[in-house]
């Protein structure tokens, strides 16, 4: 199949497709899990991509990384004990670390070849795994959270591919019960929940999963992407039963956090406005997400 056809074809977002110019392909190779690309774009410095789907390009990936870390350890007052299933590209982990109260940083991650190529074409992200609080779990995450101690962790932050395949058992039930197994009692949850405008399906079935899994609060919130399909992505966040969690407004604001905005590098787009603003959903999903 040309290149083409495939990404036109992809059944996530049929006959849709968008554009960058690119200026030089920088690696192109195959793990066992996927196939993995990474070229210098002319207008979003470099860009990976997946099995042919973009996940980051150096422009525009603090509107991913940076919200799908703060929404939710800006929820809760001293996150301890975080883990982060997916997210071999680092870039989670360089938000995590804008965060002092954190003592683990756990990375389960399964294509040691996506952190290898990450390493080498975007060392703004990678340097999140030279946080000495990081230890990195190659393997398959279903597996690591069987095996996680009961009640470990603070917050589990799912930064997945699209589920199809190497993601496609992170967004089924047995997962998610793994992961209110592994969260302490008011444990967070934030997880990669695609595309309001074409996924409404999948994300009321995540949510009905998450609603019967998770006892405490259940949100979908949103940022803007412009190189994600549809140029918006969702999270998930969810709180398990105990000490009572408000999602919708940060109870430990980062602005608080000292030297938190500079870490690493200065934050460029998560505040404790935009937290707010992302659980504000347009009518049309509002109506078609509460209804389940
Ligand atoms: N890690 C998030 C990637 C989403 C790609 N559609």
């Amino acid at each position: 199949k040309s290149n083409k056809v495939r990404y036109f074809n992809n059944p996530m977002w049929p006959g849709e497709a968008h554009s960058l110019k690119v200026e030089k392909i920088l690696y192109q190779g195959k793990s066992p899990y996927q196939e993995i690309l990474v070229f210098e774009s002319s207008t979003y410095g470099n860009v990976l991509v997946l099995d042919g789907i973009v996940q980051l390009t150096e422009k525009d990936e603090c509107a991913y990384q940076e919200m799908v870390t703060h929404l939710p350890l800006c929820s809760i007052p001293s996150p301890k004990n975080v883990l982060v299933v997916g997210g071999g590209d680092g870039g989670v982990l360089r938000e995590i670390a804008r965060h002092a109260s954190v003592e683990i940083i756990d990375i389960c991650e399964i294509d040691q070849l996506v952190i290898d190529v990450c390493k080498d074409f975007f060392p703004q992200l990678s340097v999140g795994f030279k946080d000495p609080r990081v230890q990195l779990h190659v393997g398959d995450a279903v597996d690591f959270l069987r095996n996680a101690p009961e009640g470990k962790y603070d917050a589990i932050i799912v930064d997945s591919s699209d589920p199809i395949g190497p993601a496609q058992e992170l967004v089924e039930k047995p997962f998610f019960q793994t992961i209110a197994r592994a969260l302490k009692p008011g444990g967070v949850l934030c997880n990669q929940a695609e595309s309001m405008w074409l996924h409404t399906h999948l994300i009321q079935d995540m949510l009905s999963i998450c609603r019967e899994t998770f006892k405490g609060a259940v949100h979908y919130a949103w940022t803007s992407v412009p190189t994600y399909p549809s140029g918006v992505i969702g999270f998930l966040l969810c709180a398990k039963e105990g000490p009572a969690v408000n999602f919708l407004s940060p109870v430990n604001p980062i602005e608080k956090l000292e030297g938190a905005m500079e870490a690493r590098r200065e934050i460029r787009f998560y505040n404790s406005e935009i937290h707010r603003a992302a659980f504000v959903l347009p009518t049309f999903v509002r109506r078609e997400l509460e209804t389940h």
